[in-house]
């Protein structure tokens, strides 16, 4: 017998409304121990997925009103019996509630546990309960959209076709050796085997833009001293994440800040002017600064407009060549004197902008939305974004690969099926049909809790 579990649904912080969760066998019971709908009607008699208006109460004492709501297994998220409560999202008022249910027998939720039990209770499979993760934890539009996809089965429809037509493929093996004489042929072995192939490889393909889309793009923001790096890093950023000043060489840490620029997600760092110094500090937030561009996949090269170009920014500009960059003339709202021509035969993208007066960023927004692939990629769910399942992919493509061998090799059959059996266990893996404990707990793991 499962256990009733109990968790806050809502972020645990003050606001609007905040939703308290249960699910297992004896969720209506204990909702009774926190909550009295208004006609004095208990939870088992109320239609199923109405929302029930009454009151908090817990100790006899009245803690705010609200609104409840059940529903029975296996039409439920989980596919247990569940019930929400939907109160105020008042901390203190949320907390009494789930000490109630606690102490009432319900068990403090573990991070992901909804989501894993409606993946036990064959709700949604492995890969659609990584999905509700992805969601949730979006960052851009594009990475919700894909997440929203693969919540609707789309990579899960792959996986599950893959999983059939291997055991389908296995089934006509033993078929084949058991009874020779009614041995039907559902397509031939290698042709089948290429197929699987090349779709796991297409898939494997898009794990590039899916790393991207989770993880960001690492850019950094890159000039001499006063140029306006830390005021460009604020501008993005959309706050004052870093101290700016008209003193030169105030940066020296390097700072790190997460903003969607042209609906790509950046990790852009701000860091130390480059130029030479005595002073050790700033020496070692220079080496900071150029060990981040170095390790940077784009490059926000920042002038100063209003100045004429010097030789520490040209030497800047020497770290920028060949590289993926962007040229940030700042200032753009002050007299200009920079000579822009030079700089365009060298740089490919030459934007005016102006961190004080936001003059320019729209450009620097679109100029990315074109040079990453301008839309090119439908983030619709059939972009891999998992490394998990990528590893399953490339297992299962090197399982399929030893078979494709072993077919046209004519090695005996015992070979192909034990390649075959490995290939179906790989797929088993992201489907979650055949999945190990300890992976099921890593992955929900990362969930929090309430999910
Ligand atoms: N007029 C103007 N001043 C700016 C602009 N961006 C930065 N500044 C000023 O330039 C100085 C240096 O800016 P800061 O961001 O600290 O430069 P950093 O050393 O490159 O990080 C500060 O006084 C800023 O107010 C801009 O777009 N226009
Ligand atoms: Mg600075």
């Amino acid at each position: 017998m499962m256990e009733t579990i109990a968790a806050l649904a809502t972020p645990p912080l003050s606001g609007a409304i905040g939703i308290i969760r249960l699910s297992g066998p004896r969720s209506f019971s204990l909702l009774k121990a926190v909550f009295a709908e208004n006609r004095g009607l208990p939870p088992e008699r109320w239609k199923p997925r109405v929302m029930m208006l009454g009151k908090v109460i817990v100790d006899g004492e009245l803690l705010d009103a609200g609104m409840a709501v059940r529903m029975i297994a296996p039409y439920s998220y989980t596919g247990e019996d569940m019930a929400e409560l939907h109160m105020h999202g008042s901390i203190p008022a949320l907390r009494a509630v789930l000490e109630a249910l606690y102490l009432a027998g319900a068990a403090p939720a573990k991070p992901g546990e909804f989501t894993s039990r409606a993946f036990l209770h064959g709700k949604m499979s492995l890969s659609q309960a990584e999905a509700v993760c992805d969601l949730v934890t979006a960052e851009t539009r594009d990475a919700a959209r894909n997440a929203a996809g693969q919540l609707d089965g789309k990579i899960g429809r792959v996986f599950s076709d893959m999983y059939d037509r291997l055991s389908g493929l296995i089934a006509q093996f033993y078929a084949a050796a058991d009874y020779p004489e009614e041995y039907i042929e559902t397509g031939p072995p290698a042709e089948v085997l290429q197929s699987v192939l090349e779709t796991l490889e297409t898939l494997l393909t898009t794990l590039g833009k899916g790393l991207l889309l989770r993880e960001g793009l690492r850019c950094s923001i890159l000039g001499k001293p006063n140029v306006g790096k830390s005021s460009l890093l604020n501008a993005f950023a959309g706050y004052e994440r870093a101290i700016v000043s008209p003193r030169p060489g105030t940066t020296r840490d390097t700072l790190e800040e997460v903003v969607t620029i042209g609906g790509m997600k950046l990790r852009l760092t701000d860091g130390a002017g480059i130029r030479d110094t005595r002073d050790d500090i700033e020496e070692a937030g220079v080496k900071r600064a150029r060990s981040a561009a170095e390790s940077a996949e784009l490059l926000f090269v920042t002038l100063d407009g209003s100045e004429d170009l010097t030789q520490e920014d040209r030497a800047v500009l020497d770290l920028a060549r060949d590289r993926q960059s962007l040229v940030l003339i700042n200032k753009s709202d002050l007299p200009q004197k920079l000579e822009r021509e030079q700089l365009e035969a060298a740089f490919l993208h030459v934007i005016p902008v102006s961190a004080l007066t936001g003059e320019g960023l729209d450009a620097v927004d679109s100029t990315l939305r074109r040079l990453f692939d301008g839309g090119a990629t439908l983030y619709d769910g059939s972009v891999l974004t998992n490394e998990r399942q990528a590893a399953a992919i490339r297992r299962t493509m090197d399982a399929v690969r030893n078979a494709l061998t072993a077919l046209r090799e004519g090695v005996t059959q015992d070979a192909v099926l034990a390649e075959l059996e490995r290939a179906l266990a790989a797929v088993g893996e992201l489907t979650g049909r055949r999945v190990r404990e300890e992976i099921i707990d890593e992955i929900f793991a990362r969930f929090c809790i309430g999910k």
